[in-house]
């Protein structure tokens, strides 16, 4: 059928574009397959997905719910409002904006509420395992403001809170980011709210990571501490690739023009709705265990891996991740995670606090488990995968022993259903 004959557009993607139905397809076939230890990915679930691949995706809604620049929003205001409200209680947040397109634009709509071009800004470096938009130099927020990062101890490489009160002091910064992406301890919002206060600083929370943990009581809240949180919502809160800002009051009105009209156009609103239907899976009874189950799988996993002669960076974990100095087996992160992909098991390199390694070789290699823990794995399944993970460190240009370690992979994988995707 010619697409001029195809008016109600109700033709199958499998018929209309057989080759991306093609690799959508491979793709699901590789999720459910493979063990994803990414750890700043999830499967979500079907009803998440249905609400991405809604109609809503048709309709403009600049503005805020029935304060808006188009008509027809007799669907959209009533969605919005429900992802508003459901995620402030969930959190306890006085106000939610869930339009930022992802972690990136909502870290920038912090920026613009509350500094100006040129301001000193505070978070923790890139190395050390912070985010790119907390003002590392390479990134816009390293370019149009001063940025002094902090970092971590070079003793236990947690972060050193006496070097972040010595900086803010000396250089009083208007905001400090606190917030992590590839640091395996928990997050004292408390020491870095009183660090703020002393030197009249905003305290901005980026809890992209650990926001399901957060949800589920796993890890301590910043909201009431911070002035403004920010979080993907596709990480361990397994919703929609999107983002959300959290923040008092007396901010709601600043990071609200922030967002729009300061730096998007209309939001995604199929977006929107399946953050609203994340937010009520989080809110419903499993979603606690899940977040304990996480931490648990983590902890489980990083003993293991220790005991197989693996060095943690921090020696362990209080989240979701682990980060591995990969120097002690003699292979760089890099070829480990290539040899890990072969076998089944994806994860990404990633540089260590003080890695003598360049960024795109580094000596780490960055696991987590809130995906794994998605498809139901507990403490037996870590046990298995750390011995896979052993067996690929000692074998990696093996490639008959690497197959067979991706057969058995797989076989667990059947034992253990992708949420969401049906094979
Ligand atoms: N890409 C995210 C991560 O993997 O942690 C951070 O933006």
């Amino acid at each position: 059928m010619s697409v001029k004959n195809d008016v109600q557009g109700l033709r199958p993607l499998s018929e209309v574009d057989p080759e991306i139905a093609e690799l959508i397809r491979l793709e699901e076939r590789r999720e459910a397959d493979t063990l994803r230890l990414i750890a700043s990915e999830n499967y979500v679930s079907r009803a998440v997905l249905e609400a991405t691949g809604s109609v809503l995706t048709n309709k403009y809604s600049e503005g805020y719910p029935h304060k808006r620049y188009y008509e027809g929003q007799q669907q959209i205001d009533v969605v919005e409002e429900l992802a508003r409200t459901r995620v402030a209680k969930l959190f306890g947040a006085d106000h939610v904006n869930v339009q930022p397109y992802s972690g990136s634009p909502a870290n920038l709509a912090v920026y613009l509420a509350f500094a100006q071009a040129n301001d000193t800004i505070m978070g923790l470096g890139l190395p050390a395992g912070g985010h790119l938009t907390h003002g590392w130099s390479v990134s816009i927020t390293g370019k149009y403001f001063k940025s002094v990062p902090y970092g971590v101890r070079e003793s236990d490489h947690r972060i050193d809170l006496d070097q972040v009160r010595d900086l803010a002091r000396a250089h009083r910064p208007k905001l400090i980011w606190c917030g992590t992406t590839a640091y395996p301890r928990t997050i004292d919002f408390a020491a870095f709210r009183s660090i703020a206060d002393e030197v009249g600083a905003i305290l901005a929370a980026d809890i992209a990571h650990i926001a399901g943990l957060v949800a589920g009581g796993a890890h301590p809240s910043p909201v009431g501490i911070a002035d403004v949180v920010t979080s993907t919502t596709h990480k361990t809160f397994r919703g929609p690739r999107g983002a959300m800002i959290l923040c008092k009051k007396e901010h709601a009105s600043a990071i609200d023009k922030a967002v729009f009209p300061g730096l998007q156009g209309g939001p995604h609103n199929h977006t929107t709705a399946a953050i609203a239907v994340a937010a009520k899976e989080a809110s419903e009874d499993g979603f606690r265990a899940y977040a304990k189950q996480i931490v648990q799988n983590a902890q489980a996993l990083g003993r293991a891996l220790e005991s197989r002669g693996f060095r943690l960076i921090t020696g362990g974990t209080d989240n979701h991740l682990l980060l591995i100095d990969m120097t002690p087996k003699g292979i760089g992160g890099k070829p480990y995670a290539q040899a890990l992909d072969r076998a089944g098991i994806v994860a990404n390199y990633n540089s260590i606090p003080f890695d003598p390694r360049k960024p795109f070789d580094p000596s780490g290699l960055r696991i987590g488990t809130p995906a794994v823990t998605s498809r139901g794995m507990g403490v037996a399944e870590m046990e298995r995968l750390a011995a896979w993970m052993d067996d690929v460190a000692q074998n990696v240009n093996d490639e008959a022993r690497i197959a067979r370690i991706a057969a058995e992979v797989a076989e667990l994988c059947r034992g253990f259903p992708a949420p969401g995707i049906r094979v």
